[in-house]
Order: C-alpha cells, then sequence, then structure tokens
C-alpha cells in the first residue's frame, strides 16, 4: 500500500477523549528508563536566532557531509563519519519495509525521525564540533525562503531547481549505485525484507513513484507556514494518538512536506514532498527538529504518572495513530523493537546513548521516550525569540 503525506491531509479523525494524567500503554508494560541527565545540554535554536557565524557554520558542515566521500570522511572525522545521502536512505529503506512503512503514519514517526536528526546532528558535529541542529518555527513571520536560509519556493532555476539561498543548486544523487554501494547497510530481520533500490528513473536517489530526474534539488510548491494556535492545539492533546495522530500528522507535519514540495508534471514530485527520500531537500531538518521541539514541548507537560505509562505509546495497538485503520505496519514499531531494523540506529555510535534493546546495540523506541527526554537529552530546545 503507498501512502503518500497528501492522503493525510484529508483525514480527519475523531479526537478521542481522555482525560489528561490518564495515559496507558496498551502494548507493554516496561521500567521507564534511569538515563541520568547529561552534564550540560547544547541548544538547538530557531533559524532566524542563529547569528550568521552559527548559520554558516551549520550550512557548511552540511554542506561538507554532502562533498566529502566516505573514505575521506572517515580519514577525516573518523570511523562513524557518514555522508549526507546516507541519512537519505537510511529514510528511505524505513518506508519500504515489507512489513510497512516503520518511521511514518504510526507512533513510530516521532521515534524514528528522533533518532535520524540526532544521528545526523551528531555526523554534523563530526565535522564541527561546534554545531548544534538548528530548528524552524514555522511560522509566517519566520520567513526561511530567503537567499540568507534556505532559498525559494517554488524553485527559481530551469524546471523549479533551487538556484538561491544556502544550498543553491544542492545535488540530488541520480547515478546511485544500490548494490555496490548501499545494499550492505541491510541487515538480516526475520519477517521483513528492503523493497528500495532506487528511484523512478535509473539510478536516481528518490521514490519509486517519483519520476522527477532533476540532478539539483527541486521545489514546485509555496511557502507555507503555520499559525501558533496549531502549535498550542496539539500541546493541548492527551496521549501519545491524540497527539501524532489528531494533530502533529496532517497539517502539522505532511502539510510542510506537500505544500514545499508539490508536484511537477510527468509523475514528478519536489523533494520535499516524497515521502521516500524527503530528506534530500535540507529544510526537512529544519522541519523535522521543530517537531522533534514540539515533542518536547509537550512531554515536558506531562507528570510522572503519563511518563511512566510512555505517554501512552501504543505501537501497532494505537489504531488512533495508525491513521488509516488497518495501515498499522506488520511489526516493528512496539517500544522493545528496535527503530526502523531493516537500516537500524546504533545506539552508542549514532545516538550516544544506551539502549535497552535486546543485544544492547540497536536503539528501540522506548529509548527516544526514556534517553532523549527534555531531562535526559544531550540537546535541548532554546525557544524561538525573535518570532511569535
Ligand atoms: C560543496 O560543493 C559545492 C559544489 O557542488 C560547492 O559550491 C560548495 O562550496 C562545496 N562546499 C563545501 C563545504 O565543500
Ligand atoms: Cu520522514
Amino acid at each position: 500500500m503507498k501512502l503518500e503525506h497528501t492522503a493525510l491531509l484529508l483525514l480527519s479523525l475523531p479526537a478521542a477523549s481522555l482525560a489528561s494524567g490518564s495515559c496507558t500503554n496498551p502494548s507493554e508494560k516496561l521500567p521507564m528508563c534511569s538515563s541520568a541527565p547529561p552534564p550540560s545540554q547544547r541548544l538547538r535554536k530557531e533559524v532566524n536566532d542563529l547569528s550568521s557565524f552559527e548559520w554558516d557554520a551549520v550550512v557548511e558542515a552540511i554542506w561538507t557531509t554532502k562533498n566529502t566521500t566516505l573514505a575521506d570522511g572517515r580519514e577525516r572525522y573518523g570511523d562513524t563519519y557518514k555522508t549526507y545521502d546516507y541519512f537519505v536512505l537510511q529514510h528511505a529503506v524505513a518506508t519500504q519495509d515489507s512489513r510497512g512503512d516503520q518511521g511514518h503514519f504510526s507512533d513510530a514517526f516521532i521515534t524514528f525521525h528522533a533518532a535520524l536528526l540526532l544521528s545526523f546532528e551528531q555526523n554534523l558535529r563530526l565535522v564541527d564540533p561546534d554545531v548544534a541542529l538548528p530548528y524552524w518555527a514555522a511560522q509566517a513571520n519566520g520567513d526561511i525562503y530567503t537567499e540568507d536560509l534556505v532559498g525559494s519556493v517554488p524553485g527559481t532555476g530551469e524546471g523549479n531547481t533551487v538556484v538561491d539561498g544556502a544550498f543553491a543548486n544542492w545535488p540530488v544523487t541520480t547515478d546511485m549505485d544500490w548494490e555496490s554501494d548501499w545494499a550492505g547497510y541491510i541487515q538480516d530481520v526475520e519477517g521483513a525484507t528492503n523493497g528500495y533500490s532506487g528511484g523512478g528513473t535509473p539510478g536516481s536517489m528518490r521514490g519509486a513513484d517519483n519520476f522527477l530526474s532533476a540532478s539539483t534539488l527541486t521545489r514546485f510548491g509555496s511557502p507555507w507556514s503555520y499559525s501558533i494556535d496549531l502549535q498550542d492545539k496539539c500541546l493541548a492533546e492527551s496521549c501519545w494518538a491524540e497527539w501524532y495522530g489528531d494533530c502533529i500528522e496532517g497539517e502539522f507535519h505532511s502539510g510542510a512536506h506537500t505544500g514545499i514540495g508539490g508536484d511537477g508534471s510527468g509523475g514528478a514530485e519536489g523533494d520535499f514532498k516524497d515521502v521516500v527520500t524527503s530528506p534530500n531537500d535540507p529544510v526537512f531538518w529544519f522541519h523535522h527538529a521543530n517537531i522533534d521541539r514540539n515533542r518536547m514541548l509537550w512531554t515536558a507537560g506531562k507528570g510522572e504518572e503519563d511518563k511512566a505509562a510512555f505517554y501512552g505509546y501504543g505501537g501497532a495497538l494505537d489504531k488512533d495513530a495508525c491513521q488509516m485503520k488497518g495501515y498499522c505496519p506488520a511489526g516493528g514499531i512496539e517500544l522493545t523493537d528496535t527503530i526502523s531494523a531493516l537500516w537500524p540506529f546504533d545506539a552508542a555510535a549514532d545516538l550516544g546513548v544506551e539502549t535497552v534493546g535486546e543485544g544492547g546495540r540497536w536503539a528501540v523506541h522506548a529509548d527516544v521516550i526514556c534517553a532523549l527526554a527534555p531531562d535526559t537529552a544531550a540537546y535541548a530546545y532554546q525557544e524561538p525569540q525573535q518570532i511569535s
């Protein structure tokens, strides 16, 4: 079954009415983790709050991961260095798991993306230890589509390619050799096979249904922002299913992808709209960091009882969060399951956390809720200073 970001906008589920302080975890009982608070937390700031020096450092580090090969990067930055495309494909494989999407349209959306962002940020910090991933609060008075920031939407180059901004002419890989360069990252997972090996045009690092063939970042859509009321509404939601399924999905998350990415002709989707490879557009990181910030804000507002119930994270039993009834993946999204096991996160090396998962290596969903909590993560979000 193919799900698109668009499809989700059309859905509106009836809001379940659970009183606050009453989240239960329907999938399993787990002891709450005992992660110690970190000695200090680096600050993830709103893009408009970075000094130009800080923003330039972020941009430079992102470009460096795009431009530096795996071999050169390992030599310069150490054995855990990854190229930018590694993260694009880790995301792609999550979406094409034979059990169903391991990163979208279920409770696992938040945990998968929080892990992906942290791994990406840690990789940037190998290149430049002073950077932290910024977020984009996406309010109308915080315009990001500028020459200084992420450039125009729609793209103003030929075929709506993005030719201005910090990521002007950003390369999207169109000569990928999946078998020789990437297939080796796929793990053996019982009951799961990988369905990703490339895009709609041969060699393209895009989704199989996307016939966009441009070799640089393309945006067909229009500027997108949300009203702060939407954020407030989400923060007031009770438990995981209501918060994610009824509030964060739809306008908040998919609205940006669909609105900015847009559609071209002949089956071409803008890069940010392609649910398989949307990290091809660097705005991905800033948008998803804002969603992760909302996770932090929302959980910080909850009591100990809800925390002990993992805020009602319900995995496959959480039919409200599995937006399309009957869509839930056939496995992989319970608290103690490895996050996107076909191409997983190494808890220590990629995320800097200890996992409660079996075997002690791959991060599980519970780790995000425990070890990447407001008081346990190595990072925290600074509230927006410039925009409201
Ligand atoms: C990366 O390569 C692009 C050309 O594709 C170039 O414009 C940019 O300056 C390079 N940046 C870094 C940090 O290597
Ligand atoms: Cu995604």
